[in-house]
């Protein structure tokens, strides 16, 4: 019998609910839970490829010293010796734990309690800090807590969203159907995008306002203003339940007209259309993400958002408030146990004696840190000047996601110690640890996760624990013991869960928003069955309504909210004569950050198999680049190497650039490289939006194309982009001289044996060559090269590696890079559930299905997760703007 798990997606923060089922056979697919609340049965392309990510491929299986196979007895006794010794010798604050959002909650638990409660220092910081800091500290100056007062329903509940930094179609895109279903069952409901590219979440919004970057400060500023003298203003709130609306509002008014378009670059049409809609639409919801929170303003964004909700009394009401997406799947439980460096546990602040002495308490615990820790850009800085010695760093990958993540690199090279706990045993960071811990990945491990709406669910495990892959809190538990701490003795992580939730609720008498108390005396079998819920859930009272502040109730001491008086920011314009560009980094659909799992599936890397640089068409011919040329990014930081696209999607003057392709992936392509270390001086998150780039042409003499059944190693190009492909592997290559011997040249890159003899193609004149090298029918490599970038249509090339070549002609075929008419060319892949190039859908188009829902019955596209509805939608406006032109 088939055997199904209810448990999370372990990707974005919407934490859609999945049944997992191993068949007998021990195959794993994977589906919607139609019970969870979050999706309600749906997953997008992300979550209904996770069956194609965990296979044991790469997989970090044992434990490592010195890159050595070692026992765990071994590694771990050799951790905590060179902890406690360095604690011993340079004080606590010499070593750091540097940790993250896709931790499960008990993992994060225990990291926090070891560091802050028994090595007594607040050295433990987290990924979250390049993701969610400036909505926490945004949060905790509005409301005196990091509190998210609203759900998932308001977005469907709301006469108005306003998507503004998010690119919701694409990062969170079960939330986004949500909000797309809603509009197409509502359809006077509004959706607005605030952000400067015209992104794919744009396909369903009434307005996109492409503002100059970092003009968030200023736009939130003019609406306060302009809701101050309006009859949106809902006094009886601000005086009932907030302090210091005065002072914002004169901050606000300081901004003229004039200045309000300057600092926005929107038109005075555009700032009164928006103001207009919020002003006349009670039901509005504000949701941000990365565009807000990763900005030298951060914190202030969120601040101006937060006062126009307060101002107008739409917070905590159906349909109403403003809404922080979280982004890692865990991002909102490491919050709850204090995971960052400058809070404490269960929503406790480290600098309030009473809250230290309460959680030292608790715990029992020898001592317990009594000022903040180092954020992670300060942390990285600390560990390159030598004041920390000794870091384990758990399910992240800084030498990748890091700003500056070349000195970030050379941190880690320099460090006495390094330990980092993984799933896959190559990734740009684990290269330079002393000791590698392998980790339980997602399927294997068990624990809870709490999602953008403060929903606790499940992650369950149906995949036995391969090789001597262990738990992260195991891992954390093992060595506190070694280091001799008492109050570590866990056995299942249903005890960590318990006393978590004991925490929340100790001495709390709703003095706290976050109290999970009712779950404190969870045990095995609950825990096993715990269904998914929200917080608030105090001891003894089943709550319903797990809003906050529709009447005040706030955090502070007076329980009241604070307006904050934040200013527009003088200069947001970082680019000068050297760096006239601003580069702006985040995501693409079908890949998730650093690649270490979607980079293992052929259908999420066939969407965007290459990392790009999007240019305006204006920007693209002043520098000089055309459609698939190649680019050199440059900053005072670093330099990479993309393909260029061009696009009328971004505006002039900005790059866009994807944050996740790395070493193991591309020659170099590591943004973060080029990203500066700027941050927001309240949350200390950083600028990774909003980078001065220069930008010129790469010069190329030999452009190549390869596919192979093994996956390529050591390809000595100038240019490489390597991505997993059906049946093996793509490599996007370039050369800035001609390889004299180019079979040698393959024999290396695609490990073909010598006795094969490739056959070939070359015309002088052109200087086009190919090569195929063939075992039996089988095709092993196949490389393609020009003068120009190659156009060779690259799915077909790929469908190559799986079928059969029996005669020669079928095998001329393809180093004549052509597909025969048999085999259309499907073109760059949309769909990615069903494998629908771009090719196909236009056909349809031109066959009269002119509707997202008419390609889909003709072709399938779009049937499935619906992530890529808004892509042929604009396939077909473009094919039909091309028809009637
Ligand atoms: N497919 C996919 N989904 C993901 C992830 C992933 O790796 N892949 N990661 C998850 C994680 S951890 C996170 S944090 C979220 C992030 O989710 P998002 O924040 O939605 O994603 P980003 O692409 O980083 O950035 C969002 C948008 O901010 C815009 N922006 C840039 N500068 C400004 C500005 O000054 N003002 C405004 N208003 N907008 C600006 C960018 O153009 C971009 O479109 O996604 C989560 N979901
Ligand atoms: N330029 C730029 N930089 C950015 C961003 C941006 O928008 N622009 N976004 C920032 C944001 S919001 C984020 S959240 C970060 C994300 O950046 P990272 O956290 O560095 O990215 P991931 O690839 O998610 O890294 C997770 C690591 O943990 C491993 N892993 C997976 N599961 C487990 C597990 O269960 N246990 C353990 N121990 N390891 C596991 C994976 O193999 C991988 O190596 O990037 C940030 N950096
Ligand atoms: S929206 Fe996609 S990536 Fe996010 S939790 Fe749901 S299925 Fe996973
Ligand atoms: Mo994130």
């Amino acid at each position: 019998m088939p055997v199904e798990t209810k448990t999370t997606c372990p990707y974005c923060g919407v934490g859609c609910g999945v049944i997992a089922t191993v068949a007998n056979t021990g195959t794993v697919t994977v589906k919607g839970d139609p019970e969870h609340p979050a999706n309600l049965g749906r997953l997008c392309s992300k979550g209904s490829a996770l069956a194609e990510t965990i296979d044991l491929d790469g997989r970090l299986l044992y434990p490592e010293i010195g890159g050595k196979r070692a026992d765990w007895d071994t590694a771990l006794d050799l951790v905590a010796a060179k902890f406690s010794q360095t604690i011993a010798e340079h004080g606590p604050d010499s070593v750091a734990f540097y940790v993250s959002g896709q931790l499960l909650t008990e993992d994060y638990y225990l990291a926090n309690k070891l560091m802050k409660g028994f090595i007594g220092s607040a050295n433990i910081d987290t990924n979250s800090r390049l993701c969610m800091a400036s909505s926490v500290a945004g949060h905790r100056r509005a409301f005196g807590s990091d509190t998210v007062p609203g759900t998932y329903e308001d977005l469907e509940l709301a006469d108005l969203v306003i998507l503004t930094g998010s690119n919701l179609a694409w990062c969170h895109p079960v939330l986004y159907q949500r909000l797309a279903a809603a509009k197409t069952a509502r359809p006077d409901m509004k959706i607005v995008v605030i952000d400067p590219r015209r992104t794919m979440t744009c396909d369903i919004a009434d307005l996109h306002l492409a503002i100059r970057p970092d003009g968030d400060v200023a736009l939130f500023l003019g609406l306060l203003a302009h809701l101050a003298k309006s009859p949106a203003l809902n006094p009886d709130y601000v005086t009932a339940h907030t302090q210091g609306f005065g002072a914002a509002v004169s901050a606000a008014a300081m901004l003229s007209m004039p200045a309000l378009t300057e600092r926005t670059g929107l038109t005075p049409e555009e700032l009164q259309r928006f103001f207009h809609l919020f002003e006349t639409t009670e039901k509005t919801v504000t949701c941000y993400s990365q565009g807000v929170n990763q900005s030298s303003s951060g914190t202030d964004k969120v601040n101006a958002i937060i006062n126009c909700h307060l101002a107008t009394g739409r917070i905590g009401r159906p349909g109403m408030g403003p809404f922080s997406l979280t982004g890692q799947p865990n991002a909102m439980g490491g919050r709850e146990v204090g995971g960052l460096a400058n809070m404490l546990a269960a929503h406790m602040a480290i600098e309030n004696p009473e809250d230290r002495d309460r959680v030292q308490r608790f715990w029992a615990s020898p001592t317990i840190a009594t000022k903040p820790g180092q954020k992670a850009v300060d942390m990285f800085k600390a560990v390159a000047d030598g004041r920390i010695k000794a870091l384990w760093i758990m399910a992240t990958n800084p030498v990748v996601s890091m700003p500056d993540a070349d000195a970030v690199r050379a941190a880690i090279e320099a460090c006495p110690f390094v330990v980092v706990s993984d799933i896959l045993r190559e990734t740009d960071t684990t290269l330079h640890a002393h000791v590698l811990l392998p980790s339980l990945g997602w399927g294997e491990k068990d624990g809870t996760v709490t999602n953008s709406e403060r929903r606790v669910s499940r992650q369950r495990s149906f995949l036995a624990s391969p090789g001597e892959a262990k738990a992260d809190w195991w891992q954390v538990a093992e060595i506190a013991r070694r280091m001799g701490f008492d109050g570590f003795a866990y056995t299942t992580p249903v005890q960590i869960f318990a006393e978590h939730a004991a925490l929340s609720a100790f001495e709390n008498d709703g003095s706290r928003d976050f109290d999970i108390g009712a779950y404190a005396d969870m045990d095995a079998t609950a825990y096993g069955e715990l269904k998914p819920f929200q917080w608030p859930q105090p001891t003894g009272r089943v709550r319903q309504e797990t809003r906050f502040f529709a009447d005040g109730g706030f955090y502070h001491a007076d329980n009241k909210a604070r307006f904050i008086a934040v200013e527009a920011p003088v200069e947001t314009d970082r680019r000068d004569a050297r760096y006239p560009l601003t580069l702006n980094t985040g995501r693409i659909r079908d890949h998730w950050h650093t690649m270490t799992r979607t980079g293992k599936s052929a259908r999420l890397s066939a969407h965007i198999a290459e990392p790009f640089a999007e240019f305006h068409p204006r920007d693209a011919m002043d520098i000089g680049l055309r459609p698939a040329d190649l680019v050199k990014l440059e900053s005072p930081h670093g330099t990479v190497i993309t393909r260029v696209l061009v696009s009328e999607r971004q505006a002039r003057g900005d790059v866009f650039v994807p944050m996740h392709w790395n070493d193991q992936f591309a020659a170099t392509a590591r943004i973060d490289t080029l990203v500066s270390p700027l941050t927001d001086p309240v949350s200390g998150q950083p600028a990774a939006k909003n980078v001065a780039i220069a930008a010129r042409r790469f010069e190329a003499e030999v452009y190549g194309f390869a596919v192979s059944s093994a996956k390529p190693v050591a390809l000595s190009a100038d240019y490489w982009a390597i991505a997993k492909a059906e049946g093996g592997w793509r490599a996007e290559l370039a050369f800035q001289e001609p390889v004299e011997d180019w079979t040698r040249w393959c024999r290396a890159a695609f490990g073909i044996s010598a006795g094969i003899e490739p056959l070939g193609y070359a015309d002088r004149q052109s200087g086009e060559q190919r090569l195929a090298f063939f075992d039996g029918e089988r095709l092993l490599a196949t490389i393609f090269l020009s003068r120009q970038p190659v156009a060779v249509a690259r799915n077909w090339a790929v469908g190559q590696l799986q079928s059969p070549h029996f005669d020669l002609r079928k095998r001329f075929a393809i180093i004549a890079g052509r597909p025969g008419a048999d085999q259309p060319d499907p073109g760059a892949t949309v769909c990615s559930c069903y494998l629908i190039g771009v090719n196909r859908i236009i056909s349809a188009i031109r066959g009269g299905c002119h509707s997202v829902e008419a390609v889909g019955r003709e072709t399938n596209a779009g049937t499935n997760c619906g992530s890529c509805r808004a892509e042929i939608r604009g396939i077909i406006d473009g094919c039909l703007a091309a028809a009637a032109e």
